[in-house]
């Protein structure tokens, strides 16, 4: 008998396909009723495949008794209620590492748009505005200085590629790294204050909510940009828009929001702020070694009982 795998929301075509080779799949996305089904038949899963974006919350996990494991497509696994796993012991895997490498790509591409404008210019190009005169000049990146918030791996990441910019690196986490080659700033504020570009890289949940807070953001000031791979929820949004809106911040790169797919109006207008899709991860090369290390974890949970890559 195959163990059977809830999944929720929908994930890679492939790792589907796999999913439903290796285990007895059930897509909750599916059923109309998902309420009335896991009154049903929740109490059938032992395992749970989800993504970030839709996680687990404690109403699901309490709606699968039986639940064992829950492998999540993607690092941060801040939309999973990791209390109440805790509380049933529930082992939960995430995707970490095979991931740092884009998305430290991504911040290094945003923070290089936001202070070149290379979305903007293009706009302008598009628009048939160079006949009409020379785009304004942009913000100049080499030897600037990087704060970046939260040294973890992707943090690392994105320092390690400062170094090829020459770029003077700083960090704020919640306590120094041992042996890191960057400086320890305890305060956000001071470090946005030193800062050229601050980059967000630390995790999201209750813990980190609205940590760049409004006077993170004066801190930063006229001339600084910031930019955001990490969580929408790190970000105070509604303070983040007023900064942009009346120039107290020179520019702002975003590829995560606090209510995603939404996107606040008023950003769309603004040519110094460059919008993405929360898309940091999503190369055919690491979403596919994502989709190996969900479908990996849950294998090696139901044949050997251990994770591959559990969340601590
Ligand atoms: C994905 C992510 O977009 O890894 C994460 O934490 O946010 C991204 O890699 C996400 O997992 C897809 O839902």
């Amino acid at each position: 008998m195959k163990p059977r795998v809830l999944q929720h929301g929908r994930l890679m075509p492939g790792l589907e396909q796999a999913l439903a080779e290796h285990f007895d799949l059930h897509p909750l996305w599916r059923e109309a009723e998902p309420k009335s089904f896991l009154a049903a038949h929740g109490g059938e899963f032992t395992g749970l495949a989800t993504s970030a974006r839709f996680g687990a919350d404690r109403a699901l996990i309490g709606a699968l008794p039986r639940l064992a494991v829950i492998a999540n497509f993607g690092v941060g696994v801040d939309t999973i209620d990791l209390d109440a796993a805790r509380e049933r012991g529930i082992a939960v895997s995430n995707t970490p590492d095979v991931l740092t490498d884009c998305v430290a790509d991504l911040a290094f591409g945003l923070l290089i748009d936001v202070a070149r404008r290379l979305s903007a210019a293009d706009r302008f190009v598009r628009r048939g505005d160079w006949p009409k005169g020379p785009f304004p000049l942009a913000t100049k990146v080499s030897g600037k200085t990087l704060g970046i918030v939260g040294l973890g791996r992707i943090g690392a990441a994105i320092a390690r590629r400062a170094g090829g910019f020459d770029m003077p690196v700083r960090y704020h986490n919640r306590r120094p790294v041992a042996d890191s080659p960057y400086g320890y700033e305890p305060s956000l504020t001071a470090l946005a204050a030193w800062s050229d570009f601050l980059v967000i890289a630390c995790s999201g949940g209750p813990s980190t909510r609205h940590l760049v807070s409004r006077p993170v953001i004066d801190a930063l000031g006229r001339d600084g940009f910031l930019v955001n791979i990490s969580r929408g929820s790190v970000v105070d949004e509604a303070a983040l828009v007023e900064a942009l809106v009346a120039g107290r911040i020179a520019g702002a790169a975003l590829d995560v929001f606090a209510d995603e797919p939404k996107v606040p109006a008023e950003l769309c207008g603004l040519d110094h702020v460059v919008l993405l899709p929360h898309i940091a991860s999503a190369t055919r090369e690491t979403r596919q070694a994502m989709a190996d290390c969900v479908l990996a974890n849950l294998r090696n949970w139901f044949d050997h009982g251990r994770l591959l890559t559990p969340v601590a």
